[in-house]
Protein backbone atom coordinates (compact mmCIF):
# COMPACT_ATOMS: atom_id res chain seq x y z
CA UNK A 1 0.00 0.00 0.00
CA UNK A 2 1.22 3.33 -1.03
CA UNK A 3 2.37 5.20 2.05
CA UNK A 4 0.28 8.33 2.72
CA UNK A 5 2.31 11.43 2.10
CA UNK A 6 2.20 13.44 5.19
CA UNK A 7 4.14 16.12 3.54
CA UNK A 8 1.99 16.48 1.14
CA UNK A 9 -0.70 19.01 1.08
CA UNK A 10 -4.15 17.58 1.05
CA UNK A 11 -6.63 20.52 1.68
CA UNK A 12 -9.03 19.42 4.18
CA UNK A 13 -7.72 22.99 5.76
CA UNK A 14 -10.57 23.94 3.14
CA UNK A 15 -13.17 22.31 5.49
CA UNK A 16 -14.39 25.36 7.13
CA UNK A 17 -14.72 27.27 3.51
CA UNK A 18 -16.78 24.20 2.22
CA UNK A 19 -18.81 24.32 6.02
CA UNK A 20 -18.92 27.65 5.44
CA UNK A 21 -20.46 27.87 1.93
CA UNK A 22 -22.89 24.81 2.69
CA UNK A 23 -24.68 27.18 6.05
CA UNK A 24 -24.23 30.32 3.92
CA UNK A 25 -26.35 28.38 1.32
CA UNK A 26 -29.00 27.26 3.57
CA UNK A 27 -29.57 30.33 5.05
CA UNK A 28 -29.64 31.32 8.90
CA UNK A 29 -32.56 31.50 10.63
CA UNK A 30 -32.68 33.14 14.35
CA UNK A 31 -35.98 33.07 16.27
CA UNK A 32 -36.87 35.47 19.24
CA UNK A 33 -39.83 35.70 21.09
CA UNK A 34 -40.56 39.62 23.19
CA UNK A 35 -42.33 39.15 26.43
CA UNK A 36 -43.50 41.85 28.21
CA UNK A 37 -46.27 44.81 28.97
CA UNK A 38 -47.63 46.56 26.18
CA UNK A 39 -46.54 49.54 25.42
CA UNK A 40 -42.73 49.01 26.85
CA UNK A 41 -41.39 49.27 23.48
CA UNK A 42 -40.77 46.05 22.25
CA UNK A 43 -41.71 46.14 18.78
CA UNK A 44 -39.75 49.50 18.83
CA UNK A 45 -36.82 47.73 20.43
CA UNK A 46 -36.88 44.88 17.77
CA UNK A 47 -36.85 47.39 15.02
CA UNK A 48 -34.18 49.46 16.44
CA UNK A 49 -31.85 46.71 16.18
CA UNK A 50 -32.85 45.05 12.99
CA UNK A 51 -34.85 47.99 10.74
CA UNK A 52 -31.46 48.91 9.01
CA UNK A 53 -30.99 46.07 7.29
CA UNK A 54 -34.60 45.03 6.59
CA UNK A 55 -34.74 43.61 3.11
CA UNK A 56 -38.68 42.02 3.20
CA UNK A 57 -41.23 41.60 6.16
CA UNK A 58 -44.26 40.65 7.10
CA UNK A 59 -45.93 42.71 9.46
CA UNK A 60 -45.85 46.06 10.50
CA UNK A 61 -42.42 47.65 10.03
CA UNK A 62 -43.91 51.30 8.75
CA UNK A 63 -44.04 53.82 11.35
CA UNK A 64 -47.07 54.71 9.45
CA UNK A 65 -49.38 52.17 10.19
CA UNK A 66 -51.39 51.85 12.87
CA UNK A 67 -50.27 50.13 16.32
CA UNK A 68 -52.33 47.56 17.06
CA UNK A 69 -52.39 45.65 20.44
CA UNK A 70 -51.28 42.07 20.33
CA UNK A 71 -53.62 39.95 21.45
CA UNK A 72 -52.73 36.79 20.25
CA UNK A 73 -49.30 35.18 19.75
CA UNK A 74 -48.30 36.30 16.25
CA UNK A 75 -44.96 35.76 14.57
CA UNK A 76 -43.34 38.62 11.78
CA UNK A 77 -40.72 37.28 9.81
CA UNK A 78 -37.99 39.35 8.35
CA UNK A 79 -35.69 38.27 6.00
CA UNK A 80 -32.38 40.82 6.64
CA UNK A 81 -29.21 40.98 4.61
CA UNK A 82 -25.51 42.03 5.45
CA UNK A 83 -22.65 41.36 3.34
CA UNK A 84 -24.44 38.71 1.09
CA UNK A 85 -25.36 37.25 4.58
CA UNK A 86 -28.91 36.53 4.64
CA UNK A 87 -30.68 35.67 7.84
CA UNK A 88 -34.02 34.61 8.64
CA UNK A 89 -35.32 36.76 11.38
CA UNK A 90 -38.37 35.58 13.29
CA UNK A 91 -40.07 37.37 15.96
CA UNK A 92 -42.58 35.87 17.98
CA UNK A 93 -44.83 38.75 19.66
CA UNK A 94 -46.78 38.24 23.12
CA UNK A 95 -50.30 38.88 24.30
CA UNK A 96 -49.93 42.08 26.59
CA UNK A 97 -48.69 39.53 29.11
CA UNK A 98 -49.47 41.19 32.40
CA UNK A 99 -51.78 43.58 31.21
CA UNK A 100 -54.88 42.27 32.56
CA UNK A 101 -56.02 42.82 36.59
CA UNK A 102 -56.08 39.37 36.91
CA UNK A 103 -52.42 37.86 35.84
CA UNK A 104 -53.02 34.37 36.97
CA UNK A 105 -51.75 31.75 34.44
CA UNK A 106 -50.53 34.89 32.19
CA UNK A 107 -47.30 33.04 30.91
CA UNK A 108 -48.96 29.68 29.91
CA UNK A 109 -49.63 30.81 26.38
CA UNK A 110 -46.29 31.51 26.45
CA UNK A 111 -44.66 28.49 27.67
CA UNK A 112 -46.61 26.10 25.66
CA UNK A 113 -45.95 27.99 22.34
CA UNK A 114 -42.56 27.38 23.03
CA UNK A 115 -43.01 24.00 23.91
CA UNK A 116 -45.04 23.47 20.74
CA UNK A 117 -41.92 24.27 19.00
CA UNK A 118 -39.64 21.59 20.53
CA UNK A 119 -42.61 19.23 19.88
CA UNK A 120 -42.91 19.92 16.69
CA UNK A 121 -39.13 19.50 15.92
CA UNK A 122 -39.10 16.08 17.69
CA UNK A 123 -42.14 15.00 15.72
CA UNK A 124 -40.22 15.59 12.99
CA UNK A 125 -36.75 14.29 14.25
CA UNK A 126 -38.52 10.70 14.62
CA UNK A 127 -40.37 10.86 11.10
CA UNK A 128 -39.26 7.96 9.52
CA UNK A 129 -38.45 9.63 6.29
CA UNK A 130 -37.66 12.65 7.90
CA UNK A 131 -36.25 15.72 5.81
CA UNK A 132 -32.33 16.17 6.03
CA UNK A 133 -32.85 19.63 7.16
CA UNK A 134 -36.20 20.58 9.97
CA UNK A 135 -37.21 23.61 9.37
CA UNK A 136 -36.60 25.09 12.97
CA UNK A 137 -38.93 26.92 14.27
CA UNK A 138 -37.49 26.51 18.41
CA UNK A 139 -37.09 29.79 20.05
CA UNK A 140 -33.44 30.55 20.13
CA UNK A 141 -33.91 33.51 22.36
CA UNK A 142 -36.68 35.22 24.65
CA UNK A 143 -36.33 39.13 25.26
CA UNK A 144 -37.98 39.73 28.61
CA UNK A 145 -38.89 43.21 29.06
CA UNK A 146 -39.09 44.85 32.44
CA UNK A 147 -41.14 48.27 33.42
CA UNK A 148 -38.82 51.08 34.53
CA UNK A 149 -40.05 51.40 37.78
CA UNK A 150 -37.08 51.98 39.60
CA UNK A 151 -38.57 49.70 42.27
CA UNK A 152 -37.95 46.14 42.38
CA UNK A 153 -39.11 43.23 40.21
CA UNK A 154 -42.82 42.83 40.34
CA UNK A 155 -43.82 39.27 41.39
CA UNK A 156 -45.05 38.25 38.49
CA UNK A 157 -42.13 38.61 36.68
CA UNK A 158 -40.20 36.72 39.17
CA UNK A 159 -42.35 33.84 38.42
CA UNK A 160 -42.68 34.20 35.01
CA UNK A 161 -38.73 34.51 34.55
CA UNK A 162 -38.46 31.55 36.90
CA UNK A 163 -40.87 29.28 34.06
CA UNK A 164 -39.46 30.47 31.13
CA UNK A 165 -35.95 30.35 32.46
CA UNK A 166 -36.67 26.49 32.28
CA UNK A 167 -36.98 26.34 28.55
CA UNK A 168 -35.81 28.88 26.57
CA UNK A 169 -32.69 31.49 26.82
CA UNK A 170 -33.83 34.53 28.68
CA UNK A 171 -32.22 38.08 28.16
CA UNK A 172 -34.00 40.49 30.56
CA UNK A 173 -34.06 44.21 29.45
CA UNK A 174 -35.17 47.31 31.56
CA UNK A 175 -37.30 48.64 28.99
CA UNK A 176 -37.41 52.59 28.44
CA UNK A 177 -34.53 53.22 30.61
CA UNK A 178 -34.40 56.65 29.49
CA UNK A 179 -37.30 57.43 31.99
CA UNK A 180 -34.83 56.41 34.86
CA UNK A 181 -31.25 58.82 35.93
CA UNK A 182 -27.96 56.95 35.63
CA UNK A 183 -28.16 56.87 39.28
CA UNK A 184 -31.93 55.23 39.45
CA UNK A 185 -30.97 52.92 36.82
CA UNK A 186 -27.98 51.13 38.22
CA UNK A 187 -29.74 50.81 41.90
CA UNK A 188 -32.32 49.17 39.98
CA UNK A 189 -30.07 47.07 38.04
CA UNK A 190 -28.42 45.97 41.56
CA UNK A 191 -31.79 45.49 42.52
CA UNK A 192 -32.87 43.17 39.93
CA UNK A 193 -29.82 41.21 40.10
CA UNK A 194 -30.12 40.47 43.37
CA UNK A 195 -33.51 39.21 43.32
CA UNK A 196 -32.47 37.03 40.48
CA UNK A 197 -30.02 35.47 42.34
CA UNK A 198 -32.41 35.34 45.47
CA UNK A 199 -34.91 33.15 43.68
CA UNK A 200 -31.93 31.35 42.22
CA UNK A 201 -33.25 32.59 38.47
CA UNK A 202 -30.45 30.67 35.89
CA UNK A 203 -29.93 33.11 32.80
CA UNK A 204 -28.10 32.55 29.78
CA UNK A 205 -25.67 32.54 29.20
CA UNK A 206 -24.55 29.57 31.09
CA UNK A 207 -21.48 28.26 32.63
CA UNK A 208 -19.65 25.74 31.05
CA UNK A 209 -16.87 23.46 31.27
CA UNK A 210 -16.32 23.91 27.39
CA UNK A 211 -15.42 27.49 27.67
CA UNK A 212 -12.03 29.04 27.25
CA UNK A 213 -10.32 31.97 29.13
CA UNK A 214 -11.50 34.76 26.62
CA UNK A 215 -15.26 33.32 26.06
CA UNK A 216 -15.46 33.17 29.86
CA UNK A 217 -14.26 36.68 30.09
CA UNK A 218 -16.71 37.51 27.89
CA UNK A 219 -19.72 35.81 29.19
CA UNK A 220 -18.53 37.63 32.58
CA UNK A 221 -19.02 40.96 30.88
CA UNK A 222 -22.17 40.22 29.76
CA UNK A 223 -23.18 38.67 32.94
CA UNK A 224 -22.88 42.14 34.51
CA UNK A 225 -24.54 44.36 31.82
CA UNK A 226 -27.64 41.97 32.42
CA UNK A 227 -30.66 42.96 32.34
CA UNK A 228 -29.79 45.85 29.26
CA UNK A 229 -30.85 49.02 30.17
CA UNK A 230 -32.28 50.08 27.36
CA UNK A 231 -33.96 52.51 24.89
CA UNK A 232 -35.54 51.94 21.24
CA UNK A 233 -36.66 54.80 18.66
CA UNK A 234 -38.30 54.58 15.84
CA UNK A 235 -37.32 58.06 14.32
CA UNK A 236 -33.91 58.68 13.35
CA UNK A 237 -32.59 62.41 14.82
CA UNK A 238 -29.27 64.31 13.17
CA UNK A 239 -26.44 64.59 15.97
CA UNK A 240 -23.48 66.38 15.00
CA UNK A 241 -24.91 66.42 11.26
CA UNK A 242 -24.79 62.68 11.88
CA UNK A 243 -28.27 60.85 11.64
CA UNK A 244 -28.69 57.99 14.26
CA UNK A 245 -31.63 56.23 15.94
CA UNK A 246 -32.99 58.78 19.00
CA UNK A 247 -35.11 60.42 20.97
CA UNK A 248 -35.58 63.92 21.11
CA UNK A 249 -37.73 65.07 24.31
CA UNK A 250 -37.56 68.71 25.82
CA UNK A 251 -33.84 68.46 27.54
CA UNK A 252 -32.03 67.23 25.02
CA UNK A 253 -31.69 64.19 22.81
CA UNK A 254 -31.06 60.53 23.54
CA UNK A 255 -28.74 58.69 21.35
CA UNK A 256 -29.67 55.35 21.18
CA UNK A 257 -26.01 54.07 20.00
CA UNK A 258 -24.08 56.11 22.53
CA UNK A 259 -22.97 53.58 25.59
CA UNK A 260 -22.67 56.96 27.86
CA UNK A 261 -26.43 56.91 27.30
CA UNK A 262 -28.04 53.37 27.32
CA UNK A 263 -27.37 49.76 26.71
CA UNK A 264 -28.29 49.22 23.08
CA UNK A 265 -25.49 49.03 21.59
CA UNK A 266 -24.08 46.27 24.03
CA UNK A 267 -27.60 44.13 23.42
CA UNK A 268 -27.18 44.45 20.33
CA UNK A 269 -23.61 43.56 19.87
CA UNK A 270 -24.49 40.00 21.98
CA UNK A 271 -27.62 39.93 19.70
CA UNK A 272 -26.11 39.36 16.71
CA UNK A 273 -21.79 40.02 17.00
CA UNK A 274 -20.97 37.54 19.98
CA UNK A 275 -23.86 35.08 20.63
CA UNK A 276 -26.09 34.32 17.80
CA UNK A 277 -24.62 31.40 16.96
CA UNK A 278 -24.20 30.40 20.62
CA UNK A 279 -27.73 30.80 21.16
CA UNK A 280 -28.99 28.86 18.21
CA UNK A 281 -26.73 26.11 19.45
CA UNK A 282 -27.77 26.49 23.09
CA UNK A 283 -30.99 25.89 22.31
CA UNK A 284 -30.51 22.52 20.41
CA UNK A 285 -27.99 21.68 23.24
CA UNK A 286 -29.33 22.23 26.74
CA UNK A 287 -33.18 23.15 25.78
CA UNK A 288 -34.25 20.73 23.19
CA UNK A 289 -32.25 18.28 24.75
CA UNK A 290 -33.94 18.65 27.98
CA UNK A 291 -37.54 18.61 26.56
CA UNK A 292 -36.73 15.55 23.71
CA UNK A 293 -34.76 12.89 26.67
CA UNK A 294 -38.31 14.02 28.85
CA UNK A 295 -40.63 12.99 26.47
CA UNK A 296 -38.60 10.15 25.22
CA UNK A 297 -38.78 8.45 28.54
CA UNK A 298 -41.93 8.91 28.68
CA UNK A 299 -43.00 7.26 25.91
CA UNK A 300 -40.75 4.29 26.69
CA UNK A 301 -42.68 4.48 30.02
CA UNK A 302 -45.81 4.31 28.41
CA UNK A 303 -45.12 1.36 25.73
CA UNK A 304 -43.37 -0.74 28.32
CA UNK A 305 -46.86 -0.18 30.87
CA UNK A 306 -48.83 -1.37 27.71
CA UNK A 307 -48.36 -4.36 25.30
CA UNK A 308 -49.12 -3.18 22.56
CA UNK A 309 -48.72 0.43 21.95
CA UNK A 310 -51.90 1.96 21.05
CA UNK A 311 -50.54 4.67 19.32
CA UNK A 312 -47.41 5.64 17.47
CA UNK A 313 -44.74 7.77 19.02
CA UNK A 314 -45.58 11.00 16.89
CA UNK A 315 -49.21 10.63 17.81
CA UNK A 316 -48.34 10.90 21.36
CA UNK A 317 -45.97 13.40 21.48
CA UNK A 318 -47.66 15.96 23.22
N1 LIG B 1 -39.29 56.98 26.34
C1 LIG B 1 -39.25 55.88 25.59
N2 LIG B 1 -40.31 55.55 24.85
C2 LIG B 1 -40.24 54.43 24.09
C3 LIG B 1 -39.09 53.60 24.07
N3 LIG B 1 -39.32 52.56 23.24
C4 LIG B 1 -40.56 52.74 22.74
N4 LIG B 1 -41.12 53.87 23.24
C5 LIG B 1 -42.45 54.38 22.93
O1 LIG B 1 -43.42 53.62 23.64
C6 LIG B 1 -44.58 53.40 22.87
C7 LIG B 1 -44.92 51.91 22.75
O2 LIG B 1 -43.91 51.25 22.03
P1 LIG B 1 -44.13 49.81 21.35
O3 LIG B 1 -42.83 49.45 20.73
O4 LIG B 1 -45.32 49.81 20.46
O5 LIG B 1 -44.43 48.92 22.63
P2 LIG B 1 -44.92 47.38 22.70
O6 LIG B 1 -46.38 47.41 22.97
O7 LIG B 1 -44.18 46.80 23.83
O8 LIG B 1 -44.58 46.74 21.40
C8 LIG B 1 -44.32 54.09 21.52
O9 LIG B 1 -44.89 55.36 21.55
C9 LIG B 1 -42.82 54.19 21.46
O10 LIG B 1 -42.38 55.29 20.70
C10 LIG B 1 -37.98 53.98 24.90
O11 LIG B 1 -36.96 53.32 24.97
N5 LIG B 1 -38.13 55.13 25.64
MG1 LIG C 1 -45.75 45.66 20.05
Amino acid sequence: MAAINLNGYVGFDSITQQIEKKLLKRGFQFNIIVVGQTGLGKSTLINTIFAAHLIDSKGRVNVEEPFRQTTEIQTVSHLIEENGIRLRLNIVDTPGYGDQVNNENCWEPIIKYIKDQHSAYLRKELTAMRERYIQDTRIHCCLFFIAPTGHALKPIDIVVLKKLSEVVNVVPVIAKSDSLTLQERESFKQRIKSELAHHNIKLYPYDSDELDENERALNESIKSLIPFAIVGSEKNVIIDGKSVRGRRNRWGVINVENENHCEFVHLRNFLTRTHLSDLIETTAQIHYEAFRSKQLLALKDQSSRQEQPQQSPQQSLA
